[in-house]
């Protein structure tokens, strides 16, 4: 592998951040040496009803795996993020939203958004939702998807987010296995010019959930839609009915927050289970140090508020810290590939956090959407969900950043709450496709598969040793489960999933899920690492990997490639991508099979389904399982009719 350049960290915004190298070095050596000290400290950064006095109960041993945090202390999410902000911020704007047509936008402060979130929260009580009932929240990126989550929160519902791009099924799973009774959606939801019909499908998903005894709906569209008497109430009518007074209830620091659903690579979703207290201390954290977010910054996520992001770094983490949190409705290339950029002039975006596939498809486009807006109030540029590839970091950091933004690359996941390992802008030098350094608390450790602790530069499993605050509690409503996916394959640790590399500088390269590390001829290789090699070629425009069996190598590597916009496969390109596998890794990471394909099978998230693409690799398509949550089920059928390995 072709070591990359580093990129150091520039002086003045070291000057200015929070945290700068000695710094970061310091404060990590104290949270690894004397967790409670530290996080005794760090705990106060919100605010208790009760202060806590003890800091730290945690068990990783899968006899009996707990996990507590500053346990004795009791707060509420909403009030931290909304009522505290009130003496100083009532008028400043809490939220920004940007609809899905460039026209749309508005912007809502702090006391508006405190009045709003007290009435829903009567509204739930007058509907009989309580403390500890759940609540499934469908709902397109609109500001009442924030204020429906910070209601529930206020009266101490579990909020269940189930993403707007889910069928009817997936929905009704979620509403099973929770057993909500009340589920919060819209009429419809709008997305690049095109309506989601998100009241249908909850018609036809509750038609399967008799815990569900009311459907909360909010008026986006005005669409047509049907209505059941007794069962559906709308939104803006039952706020009017009710007061804006609403304290907040008073919540123990380990009752439960939320629940996400996420998949893993075998069963049904599981509900992953965040309490309060940890949660909250956590992402505020994070998000301050982080995105090195300074009061009245205009900070945007892009991700959708139905994943984790969306809940940590769109909603609790940002209005925990008093910040200007921006909401945008849409796609980025409605109405032209330009919308991101445009959308950061129009409100000085100052932080903006986003997703590789979100930069590979912008990148795709070439550099004129983006030189044509200016992009001059950035400061800070993020990315999360899957490695990124040095060269899109490249283009991320040189063409939309100037190269006067550092790039945080945050590595973490739905069961972590918030950012594991990640730069700091003032602390970090940046090694493009490195998540670089774990945050305060966090120790990494990479183990063999006999779970053995590798030191120094090495490659291996990556676990996590000891907790974190904001770390996941349990599945909701199986506890075996937790134990049996995350605690029993390395005893002791915490199991991610993940494969990682670790260099000489300490710095941590994921490989991608340990589910697609190959092994060629006995060499191990993640696949993200020959996809990023085959996306250093500029006719290509996205690369998966997958291994298939091989009679002489154990596995053979098979790559679908898919071509910028105008090329034309050829079997010249075919020897040119072989090559630079060879130049960039090695000769063992040349693939084997390369089928060009216009598509790859994606999740509404923009995740590749790797277990398609195994499958079809594999020359096995006849149980190809559920391709119902695809963004575009269509491309299956093209994989499969031009697949590489018959036979
Ligand atoms: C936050 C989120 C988690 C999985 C995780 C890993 C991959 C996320 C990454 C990354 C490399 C990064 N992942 N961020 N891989 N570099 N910066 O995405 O949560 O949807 O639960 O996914 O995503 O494989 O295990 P989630």
């Amino acid at each position: 592998m072709t070591e990359v350049e580093t990129y150091q960290v520039d002086d003045e915004i070291a000057k200015n951040a929070w945290v700068d190298e000695p710094t970061y070095f310091k404060m990590y050596q104290q949270s690894v040496d004397d967790p409670e000290g530290f996080w005794a400290e760090h705990g106060k950064r919100i605010h208790w009803f009760k202060p806590f006095s003890k800091v730290k109960d945690v068990n990783f041993g899968a006899n009996d795996v707990h996990i507590r945090w500053f346990y004795d202390g009791t707060t509420n999410a909403c009030y931290n993020c909304l009522d505290r902000h009130l003496p100083e911020k009532k008028d400043e704007t809490a939220i920004i939203w940007e609809g899905d047509d460039p026209h749309e936008s508005r912007h809502i402060s702090y006391g508006e958004a405190y009045e709003e979130v007290c009435r829903l929260a009567n509204v739930l009580k007058a509907q009989g939702v309580g403390k500890g009932d759940r609540v499934t929240i469908y709902m397109p990126m609109v500001p009442e998807a924030a204020y429906a989550m910070l209601a529930c929160a206020r009266i101490g519902a579990i909020h269940s987010v189930v993403f707007g791009g889910f069928s009817p099924d997936s929905l009704a799973s979620r509403i099973q296995d929770a057993e909500a009774k009340m589920v919060i959606t819209a009429d419809e939801g709008l997305r690049g010019g095109r309506k989601v019909p998100l009241k249908k499908n909850t018609d036809e998903a509750v038609t399967n959930c008799p815990t569900i005894e009311k459907v909360l709906v909010v008026r986006r569209t005005g669409g047509s839609i049907e209505w059941e008497d007794g069962r559906d109430l709308w939104y803006h009518e039952e706020l009017a009915k009710v007061s804006d007074d609403c304290p907040a209830e008073e919540m123990d620091a380990e009752d439960p927050l939320f629940v996400l659903y996420t998949s893993g690579s075998t069963g049904k979703p599981k509900g992953v289970l965040h309490t309060t207290a940890g949660y909250m201390v956590f992402v505020a954290m994070t998000q301050q140090y982080i995105f090195d977010y300074h009061d009245g910054e205009v900070y945007w996520c892009t991700a959708d508020v139905g994943w984790v992001t969306g809940h940590s770094y769109i909603v609790y983490g940002p209005l925990a810290n008093g910040a200007t949190t921006l909401i945008f409705e849409g796609v980025p290339n409605y109405p032209s590939p330009s919308r991101h950029w445009e959308v950061i002039d129009k409100h000085k975006v100052n932080i903006y956090y986003t997703a590789p596939t979100a930069i590979r498809a912008l990148m795709r486009e070439g550099e004129g959407p983006v030189k044509k807006t200016s992009r001059k109030s950035l400061r800070i540029l993020g990315t999360v969900g899957e490695p990124i590839n040095p060269e899109a970091w490249r283009w991320y950091h040189d063409v939309v950043g100037e190269k006067r933004c550092p790039v945080v690359d945050t590595w973490w996941q739905t069961e972590t709450g918030g950012i594991m390992i990640s730069p700091l802008p003032g602390a970090t030098p940046q090694k493009p496709g490195s998540a670089t350094r774990p945050f305060f608390g966090i120790k990494p450790v990479i183990v063999d598969s006999d779970g053995h602790h590798l030191e120094g530069a090495t490659q291996g499993n990556l676990c996590i040793a000891d907790s974190w605050p904001g770390q996941m509690r349990t599945v909701y409503g199986d506890h075996e489960r937790f134990v049996q996916t995350y605690f029993s394959s390395y005893p002791g640790k915490y199991f991610t999933g993940d494969g990682c590399r670790r260099d000489e500088d300490g710095y941590y390269w994921i490989t991608g899920r340990v589910d697609d590390v190959l092994n060629v001829s006995g060499h191990r290789m993640g696949t993200a690492e020959i996809e990023s090699a085959l996306v250093l070629h500029d006719k290509v425009a996205e690369a998966a990997v997958v291994g298939y069996p091989h009679d002489l190598k154990g596995q053979g590597i098979y790559a679908y490639v898919t071509l910028v916009a105008g090329e034309e496969p050829s079997e010249a390109l075919r020897k040119e991508l072989n090559d630079l596998c060879r130049k960039e890794i090695g000769p063992i990471a040349k693939p084997d099979l390369i089928q060009f394909a216009p598509g790859l099978p994606k999740t509404r998230s923009g995740k590749i389904m790797r277990r398609i693409l195994r499958k079809i690799a594999e020359d096995d398509f006849s149980n190809l399982g559920d391709t119902t949550t695809l963004a575009d089920p269509t491309v299956v059928d093209d994989l499969i009719e031009n697949r590489m390995n018959r036979g």
